[in-house]
This record gives structure tokens, C-alpha cells and sequence, in this order.
């Protein structure tokens, strides 16, 4: 083992080296292009935005067509989520979906957070955030039988 006196510490000065010293390429190098495609998040176009307050979702009632899919956006200092589903949801009656639609929820979404639900059944949807669900937080999503659906 070496002692710490021995031991030779690398300075910056030892890795610092002057650009034009660099040895030539290896090969042919030429700036080259990069194509990069910005797409929508996953799972179709944005039908949508909600936003979510202190206590609301707003707007509280927002129509969209079949096939698009809601972002929401917790713009608020609080967590929030979004529940569309019977098992979470504190009561029942607070949410519905057309029938052969799947429940869905989001995770708890911390100040800043986002989540993506992609709606494929006509119908009207009522969802609710489970943390202020007995304050009146929440709101319905209309899917309308869309242009995506209909030329199929
Ligand atoms: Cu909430």
C-alpha cells in the first residue's frame, strides 16, 4: 500500500490539455445531422388540459373525442390525483364510465406532476381526486364518438 506522501495526487493542471494538442481524427468526421422528432406523449393526440388547483380540476367539464387523451397538471402546492375508478374512489357514486370502459387513476401527483389518460370508449366519464374528494374535487371527461373513430 502506498502511504499518502507517496501517493501522487492528480491536479487539475495534469488533465487540462490544449485543444489544438488533441491527436487527428480517426477516419472521416463530418459534422452530421440529427433528426429528432418531437412527438406527442404516448397514446394519441391531446384531446385536452386540465389543470389541477388547490381544490378543482378545471375546466371541470372538458370534451374531447374518442381515441385522444387528457393531460392534466398539477399546477397547485398540493397532491392531487385522478380516479376514475369505483374500488378507489371514496364513494362510489362520485365516479362512473360508460360500460366496457377499464377504471383508471393516477398515482399520487406531487406540485408540477402530470399524468396522461387515453380515452377509447364514447361516453361520459366523472372522476374525482380521492385526497379532496369529500371537498367537492371533481370533475367529468365527455368522449365523443371522434373523426378517429368514425373513418374506421
Ligand atoms: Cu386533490
Amino acid at each position: 500500500m502506498h502511504s499518502n506522501k507517496e501517493a501522487h495526487a492528480i491536479k487539475a493542471a495534469d488533465i487540462v490539455r490544449d485543444p489544438s494538442d488533441l491527436p487527428a481524427p480517426i477516419g472521416e468526421r463530418a459534422p452530421a445531422v440529427v433528426k429528432v422528432t418531437l412527438t406527442s406523449p404516448p397514446e394519441g393526440p391531446v384531446g385536452g388540459v386540465v389543470t389541477m388547483g388547490s381544490m378543482t380540476f378545471s375546466p371541470a367539464n372538458i370534451t374531447i373525442n374518442a381515441g385522444e387523451q387528457v393531460v392534466w397538471k398539477n399546477t397547485s402546492t398540493y397532491y392531487h390525483n385522478v380516479v376514475d375508478d369505483p374500488g378507489r374512489a371514496l364513494s362510489r357514486v362520485d365516479v362512473s364510465m360508460p360500460s366496457g370502459a377499464s377504471a383508471f387513476g393516477s398515482a399520487l401527483l406531487q406540485p408540477g406532476a402530470t399524468f396522461y389518460h387515453t380515452f377509447g370508449k364514447p361516453g361520459t366519464y366523472r372522476y374525482v381526486c380521492t385526497v379532496h374528494e369529500t371537498g367537492g374535487m371533481k370533475a367529468t371527461v365527455i368522449v365523443k364518438p371522434g373523426p378517429m373513430l368514425a373513418s374506421k
